[in-house]
């Protein structure tokens, strides 16, 4: 008897189609290490060789305009690109690769409105959903870093704002706060400590965001969305090879990219991490981190960015988990759950962990010196 086909593999079969790539459609793997999209491994079979491809389907209650996602990650992988193969080598393994369909577009919409989009798997590749050691972090520091390196010269504006308001803290909070009042899940009554707990932290949190509005730090191209996972490293040798997940790629701050990372490159922990006691600032790999990082950007940096650095770490920390947060009252509508109380469970370590980074902040930012 035949094998029906899941609605899924039909999917993934006519986004193959669409996008016109050469071979036999072999089977799929489901990638579950993202919050946000749904990611799939493509294999396909071409003149007796198998070929790798991400398919992924985008997430439009988060990406309201998806078209826009797609049009800043065609320009930036592009100008990389380009950068790249003016130095003589093969781009190939060190930007992504985005499939054109044969309207020229990097998207194809199916019949139930699915946005889908299809890049070529980057051979021999590896990523890490939790660093488990320091030469991994000072990699992924080099990768994020050596981005904005690249893109320092990007004409910013032309950047689309695919989500409005995406890291200013400020906002944030007031969001948190409407989700605090309206209780629409009706959980707020057993996380009155949690939600006490990140109206403490605001003024720190908001420090940043707060400069950056007076004109203190200045915008450039960011990635926006630096964990771990968002780095692809060479199986073999371990070298990093490029940074992926660039549907947030918008003009922000330097301290937030380097904070982004910190907070889970620099915990002890997971990020969904049960037992508190885990969850601590990791200063060998903070350290790591930096290395890899201000090494690549330390000579674009301005003076205060390079007091502030330590300080995104604390802002990005107390902003994700308080996004946790504010989900987990909301009825976890926005991130996937893999587990029932998951919003609150990682929002529980985000605050521990903030509450670690603002005790050793001094320490943090003596290392950021040190490599400055
Ligand atoms: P999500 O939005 O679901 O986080 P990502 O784009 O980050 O999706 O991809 C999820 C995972 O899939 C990555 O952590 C990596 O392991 C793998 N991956 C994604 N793109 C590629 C690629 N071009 N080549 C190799 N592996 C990839
Ligand atoms: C989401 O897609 P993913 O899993 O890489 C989220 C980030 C959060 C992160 C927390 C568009 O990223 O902002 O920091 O989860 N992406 C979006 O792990 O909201
Ligand atoms: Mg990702």
């Amino acid at each position: 008897m035949a094998k029906t086909m899941s609605v899924e593999e039909k999917q993934i079969r006519a986004v193959v189609e669409i996008f016109q790539i050469e071979g036999t459609f072999k089977k799929f793997e489901l990638i579950q290490s993202g919050h946000i999209n749904s990611t799939y491994k493509v294999f396909v079979e071409r003149h007796g060789e198998m070929k790798d491809y991400i398919v992924q389907r985008v997430n439009t209650y988060v990406f309201k305009d998806p078209e826009a996602v797609m049009y800043n990650i065609a320009g930036v992988t592009e100008f990389i690109r380009a950068k790249i193969k003016a130095t003589g080598i093969s781009a190939k393994r060190f930007v992504l690769h985005y499939a054109k369909t044969s309207n020229g577009e990097y998207y194809a919409v199916l019949p139930d409105g699915g946005f889908w989009r299809c890049c070529r798997f980057i051979d021999d590749s590896t990523s890490f959903l939790f660093p488990e050691n320091e030469e991994i972090v000072e990699e992924s520091g080099k990768a994020f870093g050596e981005f904005q390196k690249y893109l320092a010269d990007y004409p910013v504006s032309d950047l689309k704002i695919v989500i409005p308001h995406f890291h200013n803290t400020v906002m944030r909070y007031e969001t948190f706060k409407k989700s605090i009042e309206k209780d629409e899940a009706r959980r707020r009554v057993w996380i009155e400590e949690e939600i006490a707990g990140y109206l403490e932290l605001e003024e720190i949190a908001t420090r940043l965001y707060r400069m950056q509005r007076k004109g203190e730090l200045p915008l450039r191209v960011t990635h926006n969305d630096t964990k771990t996972s968002n780095v692809l490293f060479d199986a073999a040798t371990g070298d990093h090879l490029s940074v992926i997940d660039l549907d947030t790629v918008m003009p922000g701050l330097m301290a937030f990219d380097f904070g982004d990372a910190i907070r889970i490159a620099g915990n002890t922990g997971a990020e969904d991490e049960q037992d508190l006691n885990n969850v601590n600032v990791d200063m060998a790999k903070f350290e790591a981190f930096t290395r890899g990082f201000v090494g690549k950007v330390g000579d674009m940096m301005t003076d205060n960015e390079k007091a502030t650095l330590a300080l995104g770490a604390v802002a990005m920390t107390v902003e994700c988990g308080m996004r946790f947060l504010t989900d987990y009252l909301d009825g976890d509508k926005y991130f996937k759950i893999h587990y029932e109380e998951q919003n609150l469970v990682r929002a529980r370590c985000h605050l521990t962990l903030a509450r670690k980074m603002i005790e050793r902040l001094d320490d943090m930012q003596a290392i950021v010196w040190k490599y400055c």
